[in-house]
């Protein structure tokens, strides 16, 4: 039980510390706090004053809609307010927001809601007069904003002048300006370059670039809008429907989401939530949730709004991407290639959907830039696959004497030199396959899925055969015998005698596994493929020169120097002969023939595949002599598309390129 006086407290610390963290974030532009964190503290208030009302002051943060306005901008205030939008995080309060929209409206009946993404950027009001664009405004407080018209104006996707003849006298359309993940990229690489702070991610980016009082530094950054709304509306009626008015404002040439879709109740809304959180990484820019509003306007009206939110829409959130921890220790990780790499060890967090406990440090470099320091408390970032990373440190929050981290320049595992080749990045163990670490992680690639697929030998058990002596090199694998492996601590018999099958029936492979088993340093998927598909037997490549190599799609200099050194290595060639005579081996190559029906062609796979599996497809299709990508580009032939394909699709039919069903795709392989 929280009594009272708890309760009173608590809440006038959470004032304070929200007020506190608006202003580093809205004014001065250096969070200390995710937002996910921000969030948990706003409810926590939102939370506690909803219990027991007598403890709202007027000076809540809950009372305002967001940060406020910058004095640098003039002020504006919005003929109708901005509204923001309430969030739930799961299942259970998305169903009780529904039934909530259902007892005020008083009906049992399924609703029909507009969903689109949620958007990561900064909300923005644009004027239009006589289709004229007057002004933009930032949202601010909701009731105030910022204006920012010069800078908006330098923004390619914001119409400057609506298109068509049905255009009212005056009308606000409602959206969000964004950075597109890929121009994010590039300007952070320009930012180090230059010597400059990158930024911490898209949004903040967006937010600075807007907030320029030169709008020349503007119309250089990367923004893009997607319109999701209208504010005032004079000399035209209301259209029925949300959709219909996204529509309209389309024909004016204004930019709404290509995800936006009507679905008829709240299951179909989970759904799509579902299926957009599986495709959030692919999409081009942030989104942090859906957006889900009952399409039909009177309905809307009906419903009207409590304080700062709608009661007709509600944001359903993703699990945060960026959360903070404390780094309780700097280790280095040797790679197959010898690359040292410096990886924090966290306190674990959950992030991104996902407990974290470790994060790529990436290299000195990194380290330096960032920054990073163990016992700092620091922003992690997870988002979809890839490997959590250490995004900013938390200054405020370093404890005293803490130290800079230098990667060592003896290697930890095997003592040998560490070598940096000037201009690199990565620092190297010198060691070669003498270093432990590295001989394991050569096994560890060689036997992996997309090599030789040895099943059942993991990570963990490579680990302890290299350690007891057992084996030093691939080849070594084949010669392990049922009573070496079940003399092993946690080996049974019947485990033994399971792996020596599987590394037998590992054995038929194909050309192009085998190659890309072998590690060449920088030969990865696509550049084994090709080199087994043009050379056909491993003689004729064991004697192909540079020359030669370079010839070859998806081989440049740098991997033709790496293939050419590996082949010409003594260890290299007995490691091989050996597995050979283990009896490895492959089906002979065929050639593709010039002409074959997709030579040439590159093939987008999108949406999902009801006949056979994405990675079916995809040997199929590299079997016709088809590349496939990806991601949609203009060098894109052909896309096939399955069910409940998204945007790749969209750009496709943007990009006039040619899309082809499932069946279509079977067709070819027929
Ligand atoms: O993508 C977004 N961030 C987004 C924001 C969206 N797709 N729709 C939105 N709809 C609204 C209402 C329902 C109030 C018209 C919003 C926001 N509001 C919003 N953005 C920032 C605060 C509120």
């Amino acid at each position: 039980m929280t009594t009272q006086i708890e309760s009173t407290q608590r809440a006038s610390e959470l004032r304070d510390l929200i007020n506190k963290y608006n202003y580093l974030y809205y004014v001065i532009d250096n969070p200390e706090v995710t937002d996910s964190e921000y969030d948990r503290l706003f409810n926590e208030l939102k939370q506690i004053e909803h219990k027991q009302p007598e403890l709202l002051t007027a000076d809540s943060p809950t009372q305002r809609v967001g940060g406020r306005a910058l004095d640098k901008f003039n002020q504006i205030t919005h003929a109708i307010p901005m509204l923001s939008l309430d969030n739930v995080f799961n299942t259970e309060d998305l169903n009780a927001f529904d039934q909530r929209v259902r007892d005020w409206l008083n009906t049992r009946e399924v609703q029909v809601y507009a969903a689109e993404p949620k958007l990561d950027g900064l909300a923005i009001s644009l004027r239009y007069e006589q289709g004229i664009l007057v002004q933009a405004a930032t949202r601010g407080d909701g009731a105030v904003g910022e204006d920012v018209t010069v800078n908006v104006r330098t923004i390619p996707t914001v119409p400057l002048k609506l298109i068509g003849d049905d255009i009212p006298d005056v009308v606000e359309v409602r959206g969000e300006i964004i950075m597109p993940k890929a121009g994010f990229d590039a300007l952070n690489i320009k930012q180090v370059e230059e010597g400059k702070k990158p930024f911490v991610n898209p949004r903040n980016a967006a937010a600075g670039s807007l907030r320029q009082l030169d709008s020349k530094i503007t119309a250089n950054r990367p923004l893009a809008i997607y319109c999701y709304g209208l504010g005032e509306l004079i000399g035209m009626d209301k259209p029925a429907t949300h959709s219909a008015a996204m529509k309209m404002i389309e024909k004016w040439g204004c930019q709404i989401s290509p995800e936006l879709e009507l679905l008829e109740g709240v299951d179909a809304c989970l759904r799509y939530i579902e299926q957009l959180g599986e495709r959030r990484d692919s999409l081009s820019y942030d989104i942090d949730g859906v957006v889900l509003k009952i399409d039909n306007i009177q309905l809307q009206q009906r419903l009207g709004f409590v304080s700062r939110a709608p009661r007709w829409a509600i944001a359903h959130k993703f699990p945060a991407q960026e959360e903070m921890t404390v780094v309780e220790d700097i280790e280095i990780q040797v790679g197959r290639t010898g690359a040292l790499t410096p990886v924090a060890r966290l306190k674990p967090v959950f992030v991104g959907g996902v407990t974290v406990s470790n994060a790529t440090l990436h290299n000195q470099d990194e380290i330096d830039r960032k920054d990073v320091r163990v016992g700092d408390t620091v922003i992690v970032r997870r988002a979809g696959d890839v490997i959590p990373e250490v995004v900013q440190v938390v200054m405020s929050k370093r404890p005293e004497q803490t130290v800079n981290f230098k990667i060592p320049s003896i290697c930890p595992i095997c003592d040998s030199e560490v070598e940096r080749v000037e201009g690199e990045a990565i620092a190297r163990c010198s060691g070669g396959l003498y270093c432990p670490a590295q001989r394991k992680e050569a096994i560890k690639h060689f036997a992996s899925r997309k090599a030789m697929d040895v099943d059942g030998l993991g990570d963990k058990l490579v680990e302890q055969l290299v350690d007891e002596g057992l084996i030093n090199d691939p080849a070594d694998l084949f010669q392990l015998t049922v009573e070496q492996l079940s003399s092993l601590e946690r080996m049974g018999e019947k485990s033994a005698v399971n792996l020596v099958n599987a590394l037998d029936a590992s054995k038929h492979t194909r050309f192009s596994r085998f190659l890309f088993a072998l590690g060449i340093r920088e030969a990865g998927e696509a550049t084994t493929r090709s080199l087994a598909s043009h050379f056909l037997t491993l003689g004729a490549l064991n004697v192909a020169n540079e020359d030669a190599l370079i010839e070859i799609e998806d081989v440049g200099p740098i991997v033709a120097h790496h293939i050419v050194t590996f082949f010409h290595q003594e260890h290299n060639q007995q490691v091989i002969d050996r597995l050979l005579a283990a009896g490895v081996d492959w089906p002979e190559e065929k050639k593709i023939a010039e002409d074959s029906l997709l030579s040439g062609k590159t093939v987008v796979l999108t949406g999902t595949l009801e006949q056979l599996s994405r990675s079916e497809a995809k040997e199929k299709l590299l079997a016709l002599g088809a590349k496939v990508a990806g991601s949609v580009s203009a060098k894109t032939d052909y896309v096939v598309a399955g069910r409940d394909a998204g945007s790749k699709l969209t750009k496709a039919e943007k990009l006039g390129i040619t899309v082809m069903s499932e069946s279509d795709m079977l067709a070819w392989f027929n």
